[in-house]
C-alpha cells in the first residue's frame, strides 16, 4: 500500500517517517509556526519532515545540497545530491 502522502515525499529516508504521523493540518513551511501541531516548525535539520523537499533552499536531512531548484547539471542534482 503506498504512503498516503507519497506525492509530497522525496525519494529519501524522510519518506519513511510519513506513514507514522496522523496529519490533522498541513505544515506551512515558511511561517515560523507549528501549523500541524507536531512540535516541529518549518523545514531544516530540526524542522518538520513535512517540509523536507528538494528545491526549497533549505538543506534537509536527506539532502547534500539545495540550490532552490530541482534541475540537475548545475552542481546540485534533482535529488539534492551534489554533482561533479
Ligand atoms: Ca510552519
Ligand atoms: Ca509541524
Ligand atoms: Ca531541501
Amino acid at each position: 500500500m503506498p504512503l498516503p502522502n507519497a506525492t509530497h515525499a522525496q525519494n529519501c529516508q524522510a519518506a519513511a517517517l510519513w506513514g507514522k504521523k496522523v496529519k490533522l493540518t498541513a505544515e506551512i513551511c515558511n511561517n515560523g509556526i507549528d501549523d500541524d501541531g507536531d512540535g516541529l516548525i518549518d523545514g531544516g535539520l530540526n524542522g518538520d519532515p513535512d517540509c523536507w523537499r528538494c528545491g526549497n533552499r533549505v538543506i534537509d536531512p536527506c539532502e547534500e545540497c539545495d540550490d532552490g531548484n530541482i534541475t540537475g547539471g548545475d552542481g546540485c542534482s534533482s535529488q539534492c545530491l551534489r554533482e561533479g
